[in-house]
């Protein structure tokens, strides 16, 4: 018997025969409505935006955030209130990964949503213009590359002035998230972050892990670590030299025990003085595991001990009172998860905010880049 008479041989040269006449229209036009790459992608046919079949794009408006229409030709985005946006990385984990279908799971439960919240009084529908872009194409093998491409895809949402909802993806993308936004904002940036860590280590295993992202997200000259708040720090697995770091930039660090000792509201409305400090705007940073893992299992670190989600939805609509110039949902990792409840969560999250925006009237997108805030945050109002 020889090699040529192989069936594999015979099909590595049937192979030859099939065009590839449409992969390659579908690559080019996915290169047309998904935009260019960020400068250090070398593969030039790979979109900014994932809309090849090829690679995972798979987005329609059957499966968009809340069947929201999906803007498949992003050279025709307008100035959407909102759009949601997927970053699948799961590089950055250091233990459970699992977070690159965060965006598929967050939005497959959001379906369950209709937009119209009681409590609230408040349509979604009705009262913003929502698109959803499908997925940032992130490089799986290449954290660098990943931001590169996050940066730039973020950074297009805030050119076109909306407010970008950022599905996670792991912490990691917490860094490119606020680069992309930075140069769009003419003064300093507050960050509200929930979490069970303080993901302020310079590096997690010799790399820019989720354990890193507000290290350096606070070595950008206008998000100050000054202005970066922590709420629901605690627990047995958080990095100490994240903690030294905290403490030598003057972070604020919010611990469960200082929620259980001061409440909620307290708490909360602190939060809110510090990140606005001499801000323009506050981006939130949402890490799921800051919910205690009994209502949010699927997470790549959980931490038992955490916020119960009433919690977690109080605090939120009062740090979200004043406006908010973006927000991310992160650490979603479905294949932990148990009946979806923790990529619910990340839909309720999401829409809690919005909600609380538009009960505000305080869309991100209208905050005015040449407007500064008030000398003093008002009073809370306790009655
Ligand atoms: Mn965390």
């Amino acid at each position: 018997m020889k090699r040529s008479q192989l069936h594999g041989t015979r099909m590595l040269d049937a192979e030859a025969e099939i065009p590839f006449n449409r992969r390659t229209e579908q690559v080019e036009e996915s290169l047309r409505n998904g935009l260019e790459s960020a400068w250090s992608i070398t593969d030039r046919t790979i979109p900014l935006f994932d809309r090849n079949p090829m690679l995972n794009g798979k987005y329609s408006s059957a499966t968009t955030f809340m069947g929201v229409p999906f803007q498949e030709d992003m050279r025709a985005l307008e100035s959407p209130d909102v759009v949601f946006v997927g970053a699948p990385l799961d590089a950055g984990t250091t233990y459970r990964s699992g977070t690159r279908f965060g965006p598929e799971g967050i939005r497959s439960i959001s379906s369950l949503y209709s937009g119209y919240n009681f409590e609230l009084g408040v349509d979604l529908v009705e009262s913003l213009e929502m698109v959803d872009a499908g997925d940032i194409t992130v490089i799986p093998a290449n954290i660098e590359k990943s931001f590169d491409q996050i940066d730039k895809g973020v950074a297009y949402l805030h050119e076109h002035a909306t407010f970008p909802v950022v599905l996670g993806g792991d912490h990691a993308i917490g860094y490119p998230d606020i680069r992309g936004l930075a140069p769009y904002v003419d003064g300093n940036i507050g960050i509200i972050h929930f979490d069970r860590h303080t993901d302020m280590s310079e590096l997690n295993i010799d790399e820019r892990m989720h354990g890193t992202p507000f290290f350096h997200a606070t070595n950008i000259p206008n998000a100050p670590p000054v202005n970066l708040v922590q709420i629901g720090i605690g627990g047995w697995n958080g990095s100490r030299y994240g903690v030294k770091n905290a403490r030598e930039r003057g972070v604020t660090s919010i611990t469960m025990t200082d929620i259980d000792r001061y409440g909620l509201e307290r708490v909360a409305e602190l939060a809110l003085e510090i990140a606005w400090k001499n801000a323009t705007c506050v981006f939130l940073s949402f890490d799921i595991d800051s919910i205690d893992p009994a209502f949010a299992p699927g997470t790549g670190t959980p931490e038992p001990g955490g916020l119960l989600p009433r919690e977690a939805f109080r605090m939120l609509q009062i740090i979200t009172r004043e406006g908010l110039c973006g927000m991310e949902v992160v650490e979603v990792s479905p294949p932990y998860d148990v009946a979806d409840t923790t990529s619910l969560l990340a839909a309720r999250v999401i829409c809690d905010v919005l909600g609380t925006l538009v009960g505000e009237g305080k869309l991100g997108r209208h905050f005015d880049r040449s407007e500064t805030q008030p000398e003093s945050t008002p009073e809370p109002d306790r009655a």
